[in-house]
């Protein structure tokens, strides 16, 4: 009865997780039906200097090669184009730059037209881009952090030779309606700035880096093919569900199969058509890091679609990785599986020195070495959605992710307004889309540190967190707050209270004796207001990497572990009734924009930009592999020390 009770359940959920999404944004992955092509490397590059930043489209850059329109230098994707160059003015550019890459395609994708979708792919581009191939506009999309993409297969296919040359024309200015929002401010006195003098204000601690930031693709389907796929999963005594939801685009004739493998690659559980659900016998569910012995199992669901295309068979086959787990929240508890689970995680943001935001693997693979070294459980994407490739290792190793969108900087009246909440109400789907059917996504958070207790916050929190729910009804859903208790508007409508506090930072200065009392006093507060479980989703200190004094003084190492072990004694009093987890301010150094508090940005990493540790990072890594070893049936030491 429970199992059915699940299952219907579970039902209506793949499907309004489908229904209100309506099209796909499937990672591009090969298979046997399809290609893929890198478009990685250099690319050419122009940033428009002149004053209204409109010269690229006045003389249409896009028509022909970048180079006949002016001096372009090299760029390479992915990478923020800030920190490439001697330049400072690129450094602090806001306009349009232009990335131009000229590609040969393979005679296969051209030659059997009726059959070959080409997409071009970006991974994320900030903030706002046009699309060229050949001269042509393809899309336009808003928003950085998030995939977007184009059907080419037209122009490619039409066009002679197999020349194809993609033009990206992107915009990473600010206004008070993107997101995350900021402003341009004209410095009029000429006494003081020359004439057009402008600057973008944001009201966010990070720098706002921007180019293709992710990798493009380009990548071939079928013309039927596999558009999305949406799941969502259960379990019950020894019965694990896999409810699927698949869209199929290009033709109403077809047929689908599917199968269910486990890592080894034996077929589990098969399905048939376009909506059903797989049962897996004594299933391996989707366990965090350090909760198992065997965390992020992976399941493959491999779709196959047949369909007859001008008389012959055609097929599709995508392969999707699928984590059996469920996630609930209780007045005080966050279960994963049944289980009560503690965040004991950290913050991040995507930052390295030259790169800026652009992915960079051997930075990938090096976090979550440390984060694994930490015992870390869990992140959450401060402040925007991270590369899926990332978010791809998060489902592999069991690392949970609190997934945040860009909502961050939302200070001024002007950001609650109707155009700043239909673009958020795109950003969720948009993000959602996308990582819907990761198992380490565990919660979604719409936002960091909004003016909440503005009053058209109400609304505006009340209208995102009910359409991120309506969207996806299987996870919950919060924003992270910095507001006093009692004036939080958007609190009452969130799942688990995210509460960030400096305390003995930006205001007690200096005073780590006063923490203990003003973090339970928070704590109280809100418990008692809210009677929702609650995280302590940032706190921490400033360091500067070897700087030592005792007794602590600020800025040293001895005062961020300091911070740490007063914040450290509320929790462990706290986590025994309602409090579920600590996130680290930050995992590493990062670069923000200058200010008198900002020596070369941030420093509240426990691992400097370069990630080594500072002192601290010692500090949490024995607290972390303490609480592991609480809540799990590993061999503490043995794991400890192996890493
Ligand atoms: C915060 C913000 C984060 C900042 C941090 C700080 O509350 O959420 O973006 O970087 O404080 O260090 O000031």
């Amino acid at each position: 009865m429970a199992l059915c009770c699940a299952l219907l359940l579970l039902c209506s959920q793949a499907l309004a997780l489908a229904l209100a999404l309506g099209r796909g944004m499937l990672y591009p992955r090969e298979s046997a039906s399809r290609e893929l092509k890198e478009l990685n490397g250099i690319w050419s590059f122009r940033a428009d200097f002149s004053p209204q930043r409109d010269k690229g489209f006045v003389q249409q850059w896009y028509r022909k090669p970048l180079r006949q329109s002016g001096p372009v230098i090299d760029m390479p994707v992915p990478a923020s184009f800030n920190e490439l160059t001697q330049d400072p003015s690129l450094r602090q550019y806001t306009g349009w730059v232009w990335y131009e890459k000229e590609v040969l395609l393979p005679r296969s994708w051209l030659l059997n037209a009726l059959n070959t979708r080409v997409v071009l792919r970006v991974g994320s581009a900030h903030y706002y881009s046009i699309v060229w191939v050949n001269g042509v506009n393809v899309t336009e999309h808003e928003g950085g952090h998030l995939p977007f993409e184009a059907d080419i297969s037209r122009i490619v296919q039409g066009s002679p030779g197999a020349l194809c040359r993609i033009t990206i024309a992107l915009n990473n200015t600010l206004t008070p309606q993107t997101l995350p929002p900021g402003s341009i401010q004209f410095m009029r006195d000429e006494s003081k700035y020359p004439r057009g003098y402008f600057v973008q204000n944001t009201r966010f601690d990070f720098f706002n880096y921007a180019g293709i930031h992710r990798p493009v693709v380009l990548y071939t389907t079928p013309s039927v093919y596999i558009d999305d796929i949406t799941v969502t999963t259960a379990w019950a005594g020894n019965i694990g569900v896999v409810r699927y939801e698949v869209l199929v685009m290009g033709n109403t004739r077809y047929s689908l199969s599917l199968n269910l493998r486990e890592k080894e690659g034996k077929v589990v559980a098969t399905g048939k058509g376009l909506i059903g659900e797989l049962k897996v016998v004594e299933p391996k569910l989707w366990w965090p890091y350090l909760m198992n012995e065997n965390p992020g199992y992976l399941y493959y669901l491999e779709v196959k679609l047949s369909a007859q295309v001008g008389g012959e068979l055609s097929e599709d086959v995508y392969t999707l990785p699928v984590g059996i787990r469920t996630v609930h929240v209780t007045s005080r508890q966050f279960l994963i599986n049944g289980k009560p689970f503690y965040f004991h995680g950290v913050n991040k943001h995507e930052d390295a020195d030259i790169r800026g935001k652009g992915l960079d693997w051997a930075l990938i693979v090096k976090d979550f070495n440390l984060l694994q070294w930490l015992g870390a459980n869990s992140f959450r994407t401060s402040h925007y959605p991270y590369a899926e490739e990332i978010m791809d290792l998060c489902d592999a190793y069991g690392i949970v992710v609190i997934d945040e969108c860009p909502g961050v900087g939302m200070k001024d009246p002007e950001n609650f307004g109707n155009k700043s909440l239909a673009h958020h109400l795109v950003v969720m789907e948009e993000l959602i889309r996308r990582d819907k059917n990761r198992p380490s996504v565990v919660m979604w958070s719409v936002a960091n540190e909004p003016a909440s207790e503005l009053l058209p916050a109400a609304y505006y929190f009340k209208t995102v967190i009910a359409h991120t729910k309506a969207i996806d009804p299987t996870r919950p859903v919060t924003f992270v707050s910095n507001a006093n208790y009692a004036h939080d508007h958007g609190a009452p409508y969130v799942d688990v209270i995210c509460i960030n506090s400096y305390f003995s930072w930006y205001h007690d200065a200096g005073h780590l004796e006063v923490i203990q009392l003003q973090l339970n006093t928070q704590f109280e507060n809100w418990y008692e207001a809210y009677q929702r479980p609650i995280i302590q989703s940032e706190y921490g200190a400033d360091t500067i990497a070897g700087l030592h004094n005792d007794p602590p003084l600020m800025f040293s190492e001895e005062y961020q572990k300091a911070v740490l072990k007063e914040y450290h004694s509320v929790f462990d009093k706290k986590r025994k009734e309602y409090v579920i987890g600590e996130l680290i301010w930050n995992f590493a150094d990062f670069m923000t924009d200058q200010a008198t508090s900002r020596v070369l940005g941030n420093k509240k990493g426990i691992f400097t930009r370069q990630r080594q540790p500072k002192a601290a990072a010692f500090v949490l890594r024995d607290r972390y592999w303490k609480l592991a070893n609480e809540s799990s049936c590993l061999h503490p030491t043995l794991t400890y020390y192996n890493l």
